[in-house]
């Protein structure tokens, strides 16, 4: 056990005893997984040394970057201090404290309260219940059901897939839970056929009022939206699908929830993506770029209107986790939301590197397998297409990406693919010349995939 183990029998031990999430796990033992070992900047490195840019910010959390000492420090100060405490029966520390008071000089006047959780999928358990709570709490004990959309991404726990809209994760646990129903998402170049993407942004969020009315109203919790689908493809709506929607969520009495896992802190050029398309959710999840992964952390946003109601009429919420505002993680995420601030991060998105990756997303549109290109903030999706003319994929989608992938991480740039759809969420730090290496390895990509790929 003192020994340091070497690569392959590390590989060994982990096909032996380490089940992984997302992988197709006999391929992976079979292959051997990849270790990575180090990681600054914008840059990681595997235990063989080879050195990639990761574009992909590790799983669309690594805000700050890589090796941000003071985040450690900040971390080790605290664990010396105070390494655990609890949130429950009367209690705080002073990190969870000020964490969620900066959270909120952030998330504007109508979200000044925070709920905190360690993960994206416990914040979507938490305002799941909570949305219920709050209806039951106003006398309206019939309002449970949930609208979400499919495709959409909530997370892996019960509530959390049941939420999401993948068909794969529904069918593994016989979710979703009842209770939760879905509508379509607005993947214009997928699904939009002849409506022009205006129209089709239109058409795709009168769904929600057409489901509305056909449950009910006073049957009907909230409705839950990622702004952009971060795992489902990073679709970004038409100009006229979230106008919508606002309309049709303050038309009827449901709660509004903006999943801000991915699209919080900075992402999209805003501290939160539902400021980039001007709505005022209810309740919004939030995890990923809190602490830039350096520790986990999550919570759930709450508005006044549903604050209000938990406080004076529910008072006691049976709900939350040992680690809920860990201190240790809430810490880190001080420090973090520190550097994003103090090195103008969010402005950096908006106004430098966002336009700059979205320019550089679109010189590809030149590419005779490239559909579209779409870009907010350091969101960039490139769409592969078999037939640009007609907007026509390959027939298999999944195992396009996927080899366009592997030709990108095999030249050191590690990307995302969700089906046919190749996915860009780097660190808010990235340079420019990081942009162009890899948005130059997905060309050679993209030429390596027409010169090798015949239906
Ligand atoms: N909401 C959204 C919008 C997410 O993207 C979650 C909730 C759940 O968060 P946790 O912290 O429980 O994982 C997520 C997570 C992928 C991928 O392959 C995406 C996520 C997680 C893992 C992989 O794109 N998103």
């Amino acid at each position: 056990m003192n020994q340091k183990p070497t690569l392959s029998n590390l590989a060994a031990i982990d096909a032996a005893h380490h089940l992984h999430p997302f992988s197709d796990m006999k391929k992976l033992n079979a292959d051997g997984t990849r270790i990575i070992s180090s990681a600054d900047g914008c840059n990681i490195w595997d235990s063989t040394g080879k050195k990639y840019i990761d574009a992909f910010a590790g799983l669309w959390c690594v805000n700050v970057g890589y090796g941000r000492k003071s985040i450690a420090e900040a971390a080790y100060a605290q664990m010396q201090e105070l390494p655990y405490y609890n949130t429950f029966f009367g209690t705080t520390t002073q990190p969870t404290t000020l964490l969620a008071q900066k959270i909120a000089s952030h998330s504007g006047p109508n979200l000044q309260h925070v709920f905190f959780t360690n993960s994206g999928s416990e914040a979507s358990d938490t305002w799941f219940r909570m949305a219920r709570v709050y209806w039951k709490a106003l006398g309206k004990p019939t309002k449970t059901t949930v609208i979400a959309r499919k495709n959409g991404y909530h997370g892996s726990t019960v509530a959390g897939a049941s939420l999401g809209g993948m068909k794969s994760m529904h069918e593994q646990g016989q979710l979703p839970i009842p209770g939760v129903v879905h509508i379509g998402q607005p993947y214009w170049y997928a699904e939009g056929g002849d409506l022009s993407p205006e129209e089709f942004g239109l058409k795709v969020a009168r769904e929600l009022e057409d489901k509305i009315l056909e449950l009910g109203e006073d049957n009907v919790a909230a409705f839950a939206a990622e702004p952009i689908q971060g795992a489902g493809g990073i679709i970004v709506p038409p100009s006229t699908y979230w106008p919508e929607i606002k309309r049709i969520a303050a038309k009827y009495d449901i709660l509004l929830v903006a999943d801000e896992v991915i699209c919080g802190f900075g992402r999209l050029g805003t501290w939160f993506g539902h400021q980039y398309y001007d709505f005022q959710p209810d309740l919004a999840p939030i995890a990923k770029g809190l602490s830039s992964g350096y520790l986990p952390i999550g919570g759930v946003l709450v508005s006044e209107r549903v604050a209000k109601v938990m406080i004076e009429e529910v008072g006691d919420f049976y709900h939350g986790y040992t680690y809920s505002g860990h201190p240790v993680s809430a810490a880190a995420a001080i420090e973090n939301l520190r550097i994003i601030e103090d090195e103008g991060l969010v402005e950096r998105v908006r106004d430098d590197i966002g336009p700059y990756l979205k320019m550089a997303l679109a010189s590809l549109e030149d590419h005779e397998l490239v559909g579209e290109t779409v870009c907010v903030g350091l969101m960039g999706a490139v769409q592969i297409a078999a037939d640009k003319s007609t907007r026509r994929r390959f027939e298999k989608p999944d195992a396009i990406g996927s080899l366009v992938r592997n030709q990108c991480v095999d030249a050191g740039v590690v990307l995302r693919a969700t089906g046919d759809r190749m996915l860009f969420s780097p660190p808010l730090i990235i340079s420019h010349s990081e942009v162009d290496q890899a948005v130059e390895a997905l060309r050679n990509g993209l030429d390596w995939l027409k010169d090798n790929h015949k239906e």
